[in-house]
């Protein structure tokens, strides 16, 4: 058992604080927490064998390998801050993948032709975003699978992540295993918690509450869900 001081402790160190030069609504934290919208959801067991599955709106599936994505000449590494929907901000991360947008264009578009205006990305662990295609594909996200230079682990979404700085963290799907093309706008997993565009810039956080109102609400939740989300990890 942790001492209720120790506890106090690593809570407090969790607190969102002010910082200037973030977007509205958002503050820094120290360090990188695992986090989650369900912070008792284990992490998944990844196949030793894991591909990237990608589906058109046909039906049609395709997969790729992790090696195929790694030996790509688009894999770059760039910095970004993570801007999750509670309001914590972690600066200056800096992810190693491809750009999404010109790597499905080189690799995937020309076997899954047609331009699609929905999709879904799919989590190992049941996790799922939904997405306009013009959002994924745009020119800032990335399907990566190193983290400051360190290969992805359990905490942050090993084997493979999306990445979409301009979006809530909530879209920046781990563990990634299938992107799938709709032609409808696809029931949202995450209920109304999910915005189909979540863009931080304009703070739409929730589908229908407006952003600046559910600030304080999820940021009290901040220190004891990353708490929570790491016991899970350590117990699993
Ligand atoms: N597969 C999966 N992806 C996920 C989640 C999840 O629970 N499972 N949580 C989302 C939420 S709400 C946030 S804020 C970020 C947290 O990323 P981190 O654990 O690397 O900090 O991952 C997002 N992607
Ligand atoms: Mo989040």
């Amino acid at each position: 058992m942790m001492s209720a001081h120790r506890v106090v402790r690593e809570l407090h160190a969790l607190w969102p604080r002010r910082a200037s030069g973030l977007p509205p609504g958002q503050r820094g934290l120290d360090g990188f927490p695992r986090f989650a919208d369900d912070p008792r959801r284990p992490p998944p067991v990844v196949p030793a064998a894991a591909m990237l599955r990608v589906r058109s709106a046909d039906g049609d599936h395709h997969v790729i390998s992790h090696g195929e994505l790694r030996a790509s000449d688009l894999v770059e590494s760039r910095t970004s801050d993570f801007h999750c929907v509670t309001t914590w901000t972690a600066r200056g991360k800096t992810w190693t993948g491809v750009p999404l947008a010109a790597w499905w264009r080189a690799r995937v578009e020309p076997a899954l032709p047609g331009t699609p205006m929905f999709a879904v990305v799919c989590g190992f662990d049941g996790y799922q975003a939904m997405f306009e295609c013009d959002d994924l594909f745009a020119d800032d996200v990335m399907l990566v699978w190193e983290l400051d230079h360190h290969p992805l682990d359990l905490r942050h979404g090993l084997p493979l992540r999306l990445i979409s700085p301009s979006q809530y963290g909530y879209k920046s799907v781990k563990h990634v295993e299938a992107i799938e093309l709709c032609s409808q706008q696809p029931v949202s997993h995450l209920g109304a918690k999910e915005h189909p565009r979540a863009r931080v810039a304009a703070e739409e956080r929730h589908r229908r509450l407006p952003g600046r109102l559910v600030r304080w609400p999820y940021r009290i939740l901040v220190p004891i869900t990353a708490m929570v989300a790491e016991r899970t990890l350590a117990r699993s």
